[in-house]
């Protein structure tokens, strides 16, 4: 039998519309659903490998156990017996906290994690919580916390309505956007430029989003904030700050004139690498745009003033008066899940309510930093990390000083990984549970509603069968485990319970929803009692998802600080700015390392899949003609690089699109490490750039860690 779905592509945060083909159980045919009501037939080359991700010899089928060093397939029961031995007996020793979980990227794109990984993490009670945001987003979740009252208040640029959009680390054309939810990028920076706007992109690199964009100014790695603190220097002294709507809902402008004022664009200049004169010009025409937007992405969270960067984008933002703005930078007001969207709630943001035991380390958003996992595994005492759980994460690839944490997963007494792959991570476990694959799952994107540039909204049931328990089935039985009902609890009366809780949360009536069961249950509750009052059965009569529009001013209800205002000057915040200061006057490293994203991968994981791994070697270190000249480096040799961690050797790609003293490696290589299933990975192994990144270089506010502009030294390898 052949039929036609139209899903979303749970793959990254752009939240594509697929047509797909299925026949017979197996995809046939991927495109874009061309009437989907926002992405409108976009579609990248890893939606298009959504079949040869279904197909994958590789990818887990059955839960595997290690027996003697091996792994084994076992039933689903022999798999919780297991856990069931080992997992509870550790928590009956040694305390909550002796458990540890982490939970990556793919748990923000699939619903069971999401919504039942909250279940597994608050029945076992440990502060050892770790995701991959803290090698990512956290600095902007510290800002916004700080700034609006709720660390999921981000703003998001308002690309389909500005005049001016300045692009810091982010690289949209590649990544297809992130804390910027909206499919085809490309297209719609054109549009930008066709009704006469403006792009501007700081970058070290000339990347397809620079290429695309009016002006590229090329930046040395990890200076952003001193440059974002210059234009608004620049704003204060040339009297050209205009709050606009704002005025009367904003906090601390006189503050923050003070904290910038030693930022002057001649301070700021040779330390950025950009001229005082472009610096003063960008700040004028930020501040004479019509409708502007400032954006900064992961090239300004990973680094080390990622908190002060974050938030000054923001500042930028308010001082322009294009915060809250139709094409400023806006709040989305997403269909359900959304914690700002109830008026009046002012309960304000806090960090640091614990500390990582180790090296005392702050939670922030109610996680500790992943830089310091191995610590709290490998430091004996009280509280020591002894098991750990996974959930869709690869931190042995993604985070710093991989190599150490791969010793320190070693050293554990038990680890569980939800995967759908034997990796580079998973391979450390004594137990994996794999979970379906796309769209043999329903799929609803509770998060990137949130973020996104204009209010839709799109149900994804289930299309394909699966001979696997749906993942937040497998994570309320583990929720069994640990809460002491062994390993065959009730699943329907825990189930039952999850969504009683849930709907009385939401002002919701369960009798409303009881003919549903799992995600598809909180799903319905959720939108019921969001602020469209919808319900899925009306999404489910719109396989091509709904649109509630462009983005609406919602100031000051969206405000959930204290003073319900905006808190411009925040000291959590400004606390940090007497270090960026200091860097006006640190002395530069010769070489620093960045990263570079590329189109057809996934982080780590999607290198298994020959359509996406096909052609030149990818995992290069990218290197300026004169920095290869200087080190007797030919194109395509070997470089050897080193870092306080680690060493990788890697083969050079000599580029003016990089600045001198910088080098580029992507991440999410390096899948030759022994003892993994991936035949097509392990061809095309790449180098594992985390093990140069150093778990000791933090963004100091969030604990965010490193990962651009890492000091490094390079040589000729050999
Ligand atoms: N140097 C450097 N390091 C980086 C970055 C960088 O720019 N530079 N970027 C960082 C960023 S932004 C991120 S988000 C992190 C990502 O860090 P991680 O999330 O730790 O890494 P991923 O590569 O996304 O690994 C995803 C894992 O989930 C599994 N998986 C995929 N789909 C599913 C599913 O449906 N269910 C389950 N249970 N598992 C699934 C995959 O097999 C894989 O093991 O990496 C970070 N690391
Ligand atoms: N194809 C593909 N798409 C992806 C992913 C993927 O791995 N592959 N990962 C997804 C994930 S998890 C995320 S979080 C998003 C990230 O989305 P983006 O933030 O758009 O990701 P990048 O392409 O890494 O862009 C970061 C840019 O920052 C630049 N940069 C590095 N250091 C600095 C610096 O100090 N200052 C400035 N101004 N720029 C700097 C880099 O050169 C790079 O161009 O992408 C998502 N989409
Ligand atoms: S851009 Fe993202 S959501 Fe769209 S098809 Fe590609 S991976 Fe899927
Ligand atoms: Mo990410």
């Amino acid at each position: 039998m052949v039929t036609t779905e139209y899903v979303t592509c749970p793959l990254c945060e752009a939240t594509c519309g697929l047509e797909v083909t299925i026949a017979d159980s197996r995809i046939t045919a991927v495109r874009g659903d061309k009437d989907d009501v926002f992405s409108k037939g976009f579609i990248c080359p890893k939606g298009a490998a959504l079949g040869a991700l279904h197909d994958d010899p590789d990818r887990l089928r059955a839960p595997l156990v290690k027996r003697d060093g091996e792994f084994v397939e076992v039933s689903w029961d022999e798999a919780f017996a297991e856990i069931d031995r080992r997992l509870p007996a550790i928590i009956e020793e040694h305390g909550a906290n002796a458990v540890a979980g982490y939970v990556g990227n793919p748990g923000a794109h699939n619903l069971g994690s999401l919504l039942y990984g909250r279940v597994l993490w608050k029945a076992i009670g440990t502060q050892n919580f770790y995701t991959a945001g803290s090698v990512d987003q956290v600095p902007k979740h510290f800002s916004s916390g700080y700034l609006f009252g709720d660390a999921l208040s981000i703003p998001i640029p308002d690309v389909d309505r500005t005049d001016f959009l300045l692009i810091l680390g982010a690289n949209p054309l590649v990544s297809n956007g992130s804390l910027l939810t909206a499919p085809d990028m490309r297209g719609r920076l054109k549009a930008i430029r066709e009704r006469g706007g403006t792009i501007v992109v700081v970058d070290p690199r000339r990347t397809r989003t620079a290429e695309a964009a009016d002006r590229h100014l090329s930046i040395r790695p990890g200076t952003d904030a001193l440059l974002l603190a210059s234009l608004a220097a620049v704003l204060f002294a040339e009297n050209l700050v205009r709050l606009r709507d704002l005025d009367g809902h904003v906090e601390g402008v006189a503050e923050v004139r003070e904290l910038v004022a030693p930022f002057h664009p001649d301070a700021v200049a040779p330390v950025v690498g950009i001229a005082a004169s472009d610096i003063r010009e960008l700040a004028q025409e930020l501040a004479a745009a019509e409708r502007a937007a400032v954006y900064g992405r992961i090239g300004t969270t990973t680094q080390s003033f990622g908190t002060l960067a974050s938030w000054l984008v923001d500042v930028l933002n308010v001082l322009t008066g294009n915060l809250d703005r139709e094409g400023g930078a806006m709040f989305p007001l997403a269909v359900g899940g959304q914690t700002n969207a109830t008026p009046g709630r002012r309960r304000g943001f806090v960090h640091g309510r614990f500390r990582s035991r180790v090296r005392g380390l702050p939670e922030v958003f109610g996680e500790l930093p992943v830089a310091t996992l191995a610590d709290e595994i490998q430091t004996p005492g009280e509280g020591q990390v002894r098991a750990l759980i996974t959930v869709g994460g690869n931190p042995c690839v993604s985070t710093p000083n991989a190599g150490r944490l791969s010793v320190a997963l070693d050293e554990l007494d038990f680890m569980v990984s939800l995967d759908v792959y034997l990796n580079e991570t998973t391979r450390h476990a004594d137990v994996i549970l794999p979970g379906p694959v796309p769209l043999a799952r329903d799929h609803f994107d509770t998060v990137f509603y949130q973020l996104s540039v204009r209010n839709v909204a799109h149900w994804t049931p289930a299309v394909l069968e699966t001979e696997l328990p749906q993942e937040w089935q497998t994570l309320l039985r583990l929720v069994g485990v640990v809460t002491g009902q062994g390993p065959n609890a009730d699943m329907a009366a825990l189930d039952d319970f999850v969504a009683a809780t849930a709907a009385q949360r939401a002002g919701v009536d369960p009798a409303d929803v009881a003919d549903r069961r799992g995600t598809a249950r909180l799903v319905d509750i959720m939108v019921r009692s969001g602020p469209y009052g919808i319900t899925l059965a009306d999404l489910e009569d719109a396989p091509h998802g709904i649109d509630f529009g462009p983005l609406k001013r919602r100031i000051p209800d969206v405000l959930a600080t204290a003073s319900g205002k905006i808190e411009l000057a925040p000291p959590a915040i400004t606390s940090d700015v007497p270090r960026l200061v200091a860097e006006l006057d640190a002395a530069p490293t010769q070489f620093v390392l960045i990263g570079r994203r590329q189109l057809s991968s996934n982080n780590s994981w999607m290198h298994n899949l020959a359509p996406l791994v096909r052609g030149a070697n990818k995992c290069t270190a990218q290197l300026h003609p004169d920095d290869a000249d200087k080190l007797g480096l030919a194109d395509g040799a070997l470089a050897k690089i080193r870092s306080r961690t680690g060493t990788v050797t890697v083969p050079v790609e000599i580029t003016d699109t990089v600045r001198p003293g910088v080098v580029s490696i992507p991440h999410g290589w390096g899948h030759d490490v022994p003892g993994t299933r991936g035949e097509v990975a392990r061809a095309h192994a790449g180098v594992n750039s985390n093990l140069l990144a150093d778990e000791l270089l933090l963004d100091t506010l969030s604990g965010t860690a490193v990962l651009n502009g890492i000091p490094i030294e390079v040589t000729a390898a050999g």
